[in-house]
């Protein structure tokens, strides 16, 4: 039997990594598109680029961009997939008030660039396209919980931007057959999240303070709330979504809404340190209250923990602050359920456990090889 065709843009990125796993899985040939770097940005696909093309032989990569229509319909032709997955973004929000015009072109022309090369290639009927929109359309519409009938305020270029590509899949499913869905999926991490993504921030920073590689974790708004999930869930709700007998879009979440400065000290007490707050707003830190050597011993093994109660960890630094900021996005991911039969496997706990654990190997690594080049 044929296999089905997946291309997926964004394929370097965390999403891709593991939705290129999973439908390699699911018997897929995977198709990725990846942009040109000065250095190699195939850390997350080491082990799938890495692997003889004999035992691997259903994963390809493609160079292209969501800036340039031609590759676009070059690799749509190439490639005739059957399900085409548009991860591809500037995904970074704060990042998007400083590269606003770039931001739009990626995340808004970019997707209608690739919609409407699937209509010039005649592929209407053959093609089935997931956008990833965002909970960051719902913005600043605080009311608890946000799912598909919740109205859309965006408030940074970025979540403008994904408004519009949101659109343009509606429009060009309504007015062109395409099976087009949006997945709006509500935050998703993991080890493998961009480090400037403030959860993987403030994982990597712990792992290298335990190590002394790093003095202080600088935040900024300690009160923003997110719906936070794993991303290894998002990506089956990304797949289950374009199985269904028709297109629709929907909300993706965890349904569970933690602050930044409940997830920083969540991360703290798993090395065995309970923080206090002091001070307010551009002022505020984040200080050591107790020390449980047992509990940091058992995350760090062979090391004693290197501060002492009393010591700041934590600084607010209003480099961070947003010039918009979202406050809080609380999903309600019922419609998935019901109709999908989607729900997160993977709870906030284990996902910190997770990360944690994995940043504090890393950071292991580097005083090891810290160490060694000083010698
Ligand atoms: P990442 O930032 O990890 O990955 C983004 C991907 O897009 C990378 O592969 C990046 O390539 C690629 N990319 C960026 N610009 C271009 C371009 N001009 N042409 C081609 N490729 C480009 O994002 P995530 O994996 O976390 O998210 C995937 C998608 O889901 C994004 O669209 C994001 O906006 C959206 N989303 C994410 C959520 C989350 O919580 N993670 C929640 C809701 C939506 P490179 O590696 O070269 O930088
Ligand atoms: P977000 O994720 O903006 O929700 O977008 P991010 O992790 O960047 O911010 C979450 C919240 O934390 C606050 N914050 C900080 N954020 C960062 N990055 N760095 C900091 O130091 C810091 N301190 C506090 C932010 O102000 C914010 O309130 C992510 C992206 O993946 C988008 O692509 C996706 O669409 C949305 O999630 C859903």
């Amino acid at each position: 039997m044929k296999k089905k065709v997946a291309l997926l843009t964004g394929v370097t990125g965390q999403d891709g990594a593991y939705l290129s796993r999973f439908l390699l899985d699911k018997g897929y040939q995977v198709h990725g598109i990846r942009r040109r770097a000065s250095l190699p940005n195939l850390d997350r696909l080491h082990d799938l680029v890495e692997l003889p093309q004999e035992v691997n032989n259903d994963f390809y990569l493609h160079y292209g961009d969501m800036t340039d229509s031609l590759s676009l319909v070059r690799l749509l032709n190439e490639t005739q997939p059957d399900e085409v997955y548009n991860l591809a973004a500037q995904s970074h929000v704060h990042v998007s008030f400083s590269s606003p015009e770039y931001t739009a072109d990626v995340n808004a022309n970019g997707t209608l660039r690739l919609l409407d090369a699937i209509r010039t290639l005649k592929m209407e009927d053959k093609v089935r396209f997931y956008q990833a929109s965002t909970s960051e359309l719902y913005g600043k519409i605080q009311q608890p919980r946000q799912s598909e009938t919740t109205p859309f305020y965006p408030r940074s270029p970025y979540a403008t931007a994904k408004l519009f590509a949101y659109w343009a899949t509606i429009n060009y499913r309504e007015a062109y057959g395409i099976f087009a869905c949006n997945g709006i999926l509500f935050n998703h991490e993991s080890k493998w999240r961009g480090r400037s993504f403030v959860t993987r921030k403030i994982t990597a920073a712990i792992g290298r303070m335990m190590y002394q590689l790093q003095d202080c974790l600088y935040l900024g708004n300690l009160n923003a709330e997110r719906d936070w999930g794993h991303a290894r869930d998002y990506v089956e709700a990304q797949w289950l979504i374009l199985q269904q007998e028709q297109p629709d879009d929907f909300v993706i979440a965890s349904g569970r809404k933690t602050s930044v400065r409940q997830f920083v000290e969540a991360c703290f007490t798993l090395v065995g340190i309970e923080l206090e707050w002091q001070g307010d707003g551009v002022d505020e830190v984040g200080r050591i209250a107790s020390v449980d050597q047992a509990r940091f011993a058992s995350q760090v093994p062979g090391q004693t923990c290197p501060y002492q109660s009393g010591e700041v960890l934590v600084r607010v630094d209003p480099f961070y602050f947003r010039p918009n900021e979202v406050d809080v996005l609380w999903g309600d991911a019922s419609k998935a359920e019901r109709i999908l039969g989607w729900k997160p496997k993977i709870s906030l706990e284990q996902m910190v456990e997770e990360m944690v654990g994995h940043d504090l190997s890393l950071a292991r690594d580097e005083a090891i090889l810290k160490k060694y080049s000083n010698e």
